[in-house]
């Protein structure tokens, strides 16, 4: 932890955790002395009904799997703090925001959609950014998405929707794939899925960590103050380490080499002490202002685009433990948008009024039952006090002879709060009992088209190209027509270059103008760059490889935060120029060049000469290039470069250091060519480097 006092969460799990050094027992506690021969009438004989041991242990085995989530069954989770940087009660009574004094425990369970549990994690899709903040009133649930708009407007539509995304129910293909008919049937007629579908299809999709990933609260919820006043208020989580995220080619080849990538990350970088952070904002609406905006604030298919309204810092988010166990903590961890603590309310955006249903219902059947609330990594900080009883796996027990309201028998216990309890928003509400969707949720097209507008060319092209991925695969003609036809009313331009790509009749007029507004921040080329935190860098090594430049790589990417690799074509260690053995932490053979950020080919002529002949060092260059990498070679690794007769063509160094394209090359690991190396990983990716003719 990034200090070691415990918090109250990790004090109360204390309580429970289990390392016993005790001999084997049974559940009841028998010792055990042998668990390997079930007991047998004879040594060849047929085993006994009375073997309690084997029975035991085979019916515990039998039972140990639980219904995995309808959605979001894959994911990762680990506990940390979140800490308000200032006092907000003048806007609300949560007293977890009510200073800088006060640091609430969490735990965030991060996850993919539509795949099953044992489904890859860089599959195109949504990301679960949920969050349970242990506060000394009760736990509050903030269970958002990496992605700020949702698929539809009413909680009614969701099961319809799942069951177009999740595979298809004859064959149960594809696994955690939204390239299918069902889904763009689905989308092409229920034309509200337009913007998040222009999210989907941009790289937002394919994160490249969960800690280079913004979140989004998605609906408008309400902060209410301790004299009751409401204040609209829509959440955004934002990295500290910035908003990146895969290529869709390598995002693929990952879900073979590694489909525990993002996973595996967060696990290693809290391990490693880089915990990721987050910074906590806010947009705030006043109540009066509800009705100033061209869309509907409780519309969970718009943003607030943040030009209109800020997002105000509020405070920082940060992880810095794994759980102990996945199943008890981050498989059994319920989330509820309902739970909520006195100064948070919802609003009837009708997407979360549904929600507000269905997370408690489901819980209920996938935990077996009404108690699961207290599994520990379920139950909150302060003390809990009813009359509930009973159920399936009560822990608690209950003393006493009352289990009602009121009672004198019980002393009255528990009594009524008479201060801090949760007071609904006094909302007034007056309507007729109907059926219909509000005219102010028609407008489907105008943000989709802002979204398109707003993005940098590289993340357009990404996106366009994502269309055409996704439709191609659709084997329905009629269903890639439809889709084509409802881009049409977000941009032509988009319409015509995605049918071109998928063989069906470009639309020959616009559909709806394209308005030509833009909200910029919604790009991922306007959040942060420059870190190297937690970058992963692969040096490709030989015998006889430069030690000083190894060194000097390792020496300046390690001191600003890099994971530096040295990967060879054996594990073990090589010999370098200078005799002294350096060694290999991985086989390249046994990795790829999609784990990681960028490669650097150190100098030493043998070294570049060996791994010039070797089609895997060849092919891990050439591919980390196409996925727009930097790479570094310096002295006679440029040699391992020549051969793959990238577009960009390979630097001359001549003497000195020459950086182009994100190619560095250079005749020493000096200062300048290490540097510049390190200033394009913290850049990411080199955008502007042409790679369609790279065969990688
Ligand atoms: Fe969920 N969602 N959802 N969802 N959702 C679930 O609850 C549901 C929606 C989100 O890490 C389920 O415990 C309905 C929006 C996350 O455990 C289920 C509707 C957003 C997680 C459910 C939505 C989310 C879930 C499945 C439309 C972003 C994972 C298992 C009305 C703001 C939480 C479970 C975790 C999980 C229902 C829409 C985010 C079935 C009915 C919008 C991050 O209750």
């Amino acid at each position: 932890m990034a200090d070691d006092r415990p918090d109250e969460k990790d004090r109360q799990l204390d309580r429970v955790r289990t390392d016993s050094e005790e001999p084997l027992t049974t559940e009841t506690g028998v010792r055990v002395g042998d668990t390997d021969n079930s007991l047998r009438a004879g040594a060849r004989g047929p085993t006994l009904l009375e073997d309690f041991h084997a029975r035991e242990k085979i019916t515990h085995f039998d039972h140990e799997r639980i219904p995995e989530r309808v959605v979001h069954a894959r994911g990762a989770g680990a506990y940390g703090h979140f800490t308000p940087y200032e006092g907000l009660s003048d806007l609300t009574a949560a007293h977890f925001l009510s200073g800088p004094d006060i640091t609430t425990p969490v735990f965030v369970r991060f996850s993919t959609v539509a795949g099953s549990r044992g489904s890859a994690d860089t599959v195109r899709d949504v990301r679960g950014f949920a969050v349970k903040f242990y506060t000394a009133q009760g736990n509050y649930d903030l269970v958002g998405n990496n992605m700020p708009v949702f698929f539809i407007q009413d909680g009614i539509k969701f099961p319809d929707f799942v069951h177009a995304v999740k595979p298809e129910p004859h064959n149960e293909i594809p696994q955690a794939q939204s390239a299918h008919d069902t889904l763009w049937d689905f989308v092409g007629l229920q034309p509200e899925t337009t913007h998040m579908m222009m999210w989907l299809m941009s790289d937002r999709a394919i994160p490249r960590s969960y800690r280079t990933m913004q979140g989004f609260g998605v609906h408008t919820f309400r902060f209410v103050d301790a004299a009751g006043r409401g204040t609209f208020v829509k959440f955004h989580w934002k990295p500290l380490l910035g908003t990146h995220s895969l290529v869709w080619d390598e995002a693929q080849r990952i879900q073979g080499k590694d489909p525990d990538f993002n996973r595996r990350d967060l696990w290693e970088a809290i391990e490693r002490g880089q915990y990721p952070e987050w910074e906590l904002g806010v947009q705030l609406v006043a109540e009066k202002d509800e009705h100033a905006f061209d869309f509907d604030l409780l519309d969970a298919t718009k943003i607030i685009p943040e030009e209109q309204v800020p997002v105000r810092p509020v405070g920082r988010l940060v992880l810095d433990r794994n759980p102990d166990n996945f199943f008890a903590e981050t498989e059994q961890i319920a989330f509820h948008t309902a739970n909520v603590v006195p100064g948070i309310d919802f609003t009837n955006d009708p997407l979360l009024q549904a929600r507000n249903f269905s997370y408690l219902d489901t819980q209920l059947l996938r935990l077996g039952g009404s108690n699961f609330q207290q599994i520990p990594v379920n139950r909150p900080v302060n003390e809990v006090s009813n009359n509930q009883r009973d159920g399936f796996a009560q822990h608690r027990v209950h003393r006493g002879q009352t289990a009602y309201y009121p009672n004198t028998l019980g002393g009255g216990c528990p009594a009524l709060a008479d201060e801090g309890f949760y007071r609904h928003y006094a909302e007034k509400v007056d309507g007729e009992k109907i059926r219909v969707r509000s005219e102010s949720f028609a407008d489907h097209y105008s943000q989709a088209t802002l979204f398109y507008n707003s993005l940098a060319d590289w993340e357009r092209e990404h996106l366009e190209a994502g269309f055409r991925f996704e439709l191609g695969k659709c084997e329905e003609l009629e269903v890639r027509r439809r889709a084509v036809a409802n881009l049409n009313h977000v941009d032509h331009g988009l319409a015509v270059r995605v049918a071109e790509g998928i063989g069906v009749a470009p639309p020959e007029s616009e559909g709806t103008p394209n308005h030509g507004r833009s909200s910029p921040a919604v790009s991922m080329a306007n959040t942060e760059f420059g870190s190297l935190t937690g970058r992963q860098i692969a040096v490709l090594v030989a015998d006889g490889v430069d030690g000083g430049a190894v060194r000097a790589f390792r020496d300046h990417l390690v001191s600003a935060g890099a994971v530096v690799e040295l990967l060879a074509a054996t594990d073990g260690a090589v010999l370098a120029a200078d005799g002294e053995p350096v060694p290999v932490d991985r086989a390249y053979t046994t990795v790829s060049s999609v784990l990681y950020d960028a490669v650097v080919v150190p100098g030493g002529s043998a070294s570049a000469e060996a791994l010039a002949g070797d089609g895997t060092a060849a092919h891990f260059v050439l591919e980390a290039y196409k996925h727009h990498k930097a790479v570094a070679a310096v002295g006679g690794g440029a040699r391992l470069l020549a051969p793959l007769r990238l577009p960009g063509g390979v630097p001359e160094a001549a003497g000195g250091m020459r950086s182009e394209l994100g190619v560095v090359v250079s005749a020493e690991a000096g200062d300048d060519c290490v540097a510049e190396f390190a200033r394009l990983v913290g850049g990411h990716r080199i955008w502007d480097r042409p790679t369609g003719s790279v065969p990688a």
